[in-house]
């Protein structure tokens, strides 16, 4: 999650109509997750799917490329480092319309049924993808923060597939705050570039752990290999710590909504900065979120 900083682009996100003919054109790999798994990301608010998508590698390293080559023609791209910090973290999202490859994976791939799985949710809808990239160098840390808040849902079954498209070393990989998913807590939104918090006047939001150090609990973390999947809570604490990102790291990450997310209105910017004409309570609309399992 990152507030488009650096390069926020004006362009339309979607630039599809109405994307639910093509969802319902489509079909989705299925897969079956073990119990263990799915219990995992309840108790923990996150799990780890190992060698998912090793056949998507490629495929989303093109798309990422075709984004980093040509930033200013997609939508809500960033560079977080500041200048003079060493390396280079990159994050773009809002662009599956665009890239053929995203729009492929949303369309097609397993990661809508390990996503509805995890939530235990009978239905899975695409909210967006999000991908990142920490160049070798880089020492900037992801700051702590849970995604909920940054967006304009709301509800308890949420779930990012998230996947590696290089081998990460647990070092340098996102940490995870076990249980913090049901703490009870909403933190505000924090920016990626600085790691101060948003600006928000909501007096229920409190702020997050500066680092893990400052966190109360288990810290999950592992080694990841190329085309393993992370899946996590929107509401799950997570980060990084500083340490050197000795070889280019990237990851594409899908978002993804169960049945009981609603729109909800925040007290302030979200992100993506989407202008929908909705109350809260509505459901988010099918002709741009499209519903892509279905149990
Ligand atoms: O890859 C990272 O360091 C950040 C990932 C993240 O914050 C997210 O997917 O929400």
């Amino acid at each position: 999650m990152a507030e488009s900083q650096a390069r926020a682009t004006s362009l339309k996100w979607n630039v599809i109509d109405d994307v639910s003919a093509l969802a319902a054109s489509t079909q989705r790999r299925s897969v079956e997750l073990d119990n263990a798994t799915i219990d995992d990301f309840q108790r923990d608010g996150v799990c780890y799917v190992p060698g998912a998508f090793t056949e998507w590698i490629e495929p989303l390293r093109a798309g990422l490329d075709r984004v980093m080559n040509s930033p200013d023609e997609y939508a809500f791209t960033s560079d977080s480092a500041e200048p003079g910090e060493p390396g280079r973290f990159f994050d773009t999202y809002c662009n599956w319309q665009r890239v053929p490859e995203y729009l492929t994976f949303a369309l097609t791939s397993s990661a809508a049924a390990i996503a509805a799985q995890c939530m235990q949710s009978a239905s899975a809808q695409f909210f967006h993808e999000h991908s990142f990239a920490k160049e070798s160098g880089t020492q900037k840390a992801t700051p702590w923060h849970h995604d909920l808040p940054y967006y304009c849902i709301d509800g308890t079954q949420t779930a990012s597939v998230y996947i590696a498209l290089d081998d990460t070393p647990e070092e340098t990989a996102v940490r995870f705050l076990a249980g913090s998913h049901r703490d009870g807590n909403t933190y505000v939104p924090r920016r990626f570039r600085t790691g101060s918090d948003y600006d928000y006047d909501d007096p229920s939001m409190v702020s997050a752990p500066a680092s893990e150090d400052e966190a109360e609990g288990e810290i999950i973390s592992r080694a990841l290999v190329a085309g393993d999947a992370i899946v996590f809570d929107f509401r799950t604490l997570h980060g990084t710590t500083p340490a050197p990102v000795a070889d280019r790291r990237r990851a594409f990450s899908t978002r993804w909504l169960g049945d009981d997310v609603r729109f909800v209105k925040r007290l302030g910017v979200t992100s993506p900065p989407l202008d929908l004409d909705l109350a809260p309570g509505d459901r988010m609309p099918e002709s741009l979120f499209p519903t892509l399992w279905r149990s």
